[in-house]
């Protein structure tokens, strides 16, 4: 029996397992990711899936968009429908700023900061970069120091 390949619409939700090369390719990449092996990604396990070039808070983007049931976890489903988590579009600056934030302070230390940088970034550059940006010194980077217009709402560029 032959099978057309599906659209990859919304069809990917009924896809058999090993259905196809770039359904197996993602299903290795999640069964590695899966430390615990309780076939869900937390977080950090999901961040493993992810490019180095992508940053804690673009991956909790990420991750937030590819648990569509939000159980606080990706199912192996969720990560086939979202092609591996890149299906959700991008974030603005603003979502990447508020995702990194994470006491809700509306300001970024120089931790929160780190997560906003691409994961593969060394902490004394992302250090060096945190002061030219906190303009007034005060160790806490707001909105506007980390370079969101008023109105924003651009696309993060990458
Ligand atoms: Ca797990
Ligand atoms: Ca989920
Ligand atoms: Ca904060």
């Amino acid at each position: 029996m032959k099978k057309a390949i599906l659209p990859a619409l919304l069809a990917l939700a009924i896809v058999t397992p090993g259905a196809q090369a770039g359904t197996r390719k993602l299903d290795g990449k999640f069964n590695r990711a899966d430390i615990n092996a309780d076939h869900q990604l937390s977080p950090a396990e999901f961040q493993a899936t992810q490019s180095k070039r992508i940053s804690v808070a673009y991956s909790l983007f990420r991750f937030n968009k590819t648990d569509t049931n939000n159980d606080g976890f990706v199912s192996l489903e969720e990560f086939r429908i979202s092609r591996g988590g890149i299906s959700g579009g991008k974030p603005t600056k603003m979502d990447i700023f508020l995702l990194a934030d994470a006491d809700d302070d509306d300001v970024l230390d120089p931790t929160e900061y780190v997560n906003t940088l691409p994961s593969g970034s060394a902490y004394p550059k992302a250090l060096r970069s945190f002061d030219k940006k906190d303009k007034d010194n005060t160790g806490t980077l707001t909105p506007t120091e980390f370079g969101i217009r008023a109105g924003g709402g651009i696309p993060f560029p990458f």
